[in-house]
């Protein structure tokens, strides 16, 4: 079965970005819960910003589940990613999201490197980069293992990586790494970078592990082009069972975004 999450940004730096609820923690789990949704995403400022005992009960008192942290926080905060040249400024992007991945990993919930990966060019050749996000996944996933959760990867379009931008590129990544990674398909990156969304979730197949459910323009799905009868019907034919959670602009406001994703979701996969 695939349930529904719906995203909660506290983080002011990542302001106009892909996110539903911002700041508000439990106004939005109270939203979330009243919409119907299953679960919160939520990418926070570091691993402890958020008490995780308040962070359960309000959870709990809305019935809702963590589907996923993000660690973005450490690019948009900090300018720390997996690929810089220098030796410790990596080593600091490795302790922050080996920490979300403890803050996520306690409620659950499974940490997400996206722009976390960052990119090769200035001072780092792209076979280097490529090796340190390697060495970074498989020390990672490992501990992710140790929370019983996995670590999802998340490939990104060419203008935010130039590592991997693709579902193909990511199953040639973690060829290489531990096995407890997974792919994030996410519906905005896939519709620039992919031939085909529907072949490229089958190729993907039990590798992906959650959905950025979202639309061409990065609002609400709906609020865009994707067609998305064929693409619920690749996820059916992998038998994914994870979520499809909403990182999207908050459009046209965040309560609108957050009922227009429910609507959506409740046609496609009712
Ligand atoms: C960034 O564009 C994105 O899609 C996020 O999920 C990455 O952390
Ligand atoms: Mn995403």
């Amino acid at each position: 079965m695939i349930r529904s999450a719906v995203t909660i940004s506290l983080v002011e730096e990542a302001r106009g970005g892909p996110f539903v609820y911002w700041h508000d923690l439990a106004g939005a789990c109270a939203k979330a819960k009243h919409l119907g949704f299953d679960a919160v995403e939520l990418f926070a400022p570091g691993p402890d910003a958020v008490d995780r005992a308040t962070l359960q009960t309000v959870l709990d008192d809305n019935g809702l589940s963590l589907a996923a942290v993000g660690t973005g926080a450490g690019w948009v905060k900090h300018r720390w990613h997996l690929t810089l040249p220098d030796p410790a400024m990596r080593a600091r992007a490795r302790d922050f999201i080996r920490a979300m991945i403890d803050f996520g990993g306690a409620l659950g919930a499974p940490a997400i490197i996206g722009s976390m990966q960052g990119r090769s060019g200035e001072g780092i050749d792209h076979g280097t980069a490529n090796g340190c996000l390697i060495t970074a996944l498989d020390d990672l996933g490992d501990h992710a293992a140790q929370h019983g959760v996995p670590l999802l990867f998340e490939p990104l379009n060419r203008y935010e990586t130039n590592l991997v931008n693709t579902i193909e590129a990511g199953l040639a990544l973690i060829k290489n790494t531990c096995p407890n990674i997974k792919l994030l398909a996410d519906l905005f990156h896939m519709n620039i970078e992919e031939v085909d969304i529907t072949d490229a979730l089958r190729r993907g197949g039990p590798q992906i592990g959650h959905l950025h459910y979202v639309d061409s323009n990065r609002r609400p799905a709906g609020c865009g082009h994707i067609d998305y009868a064929p693409i619920v019907a690749a996820l059916r034919g992998i038998d994914y069972g994870g979520y499809a959670s909403a990182e999207a602009l908050p459009y046209p406001d965040p309560d609108g975004a957050a009922a227009r994703t429910m609507a959506a979701f409740k046609s496609h996969f009712a």
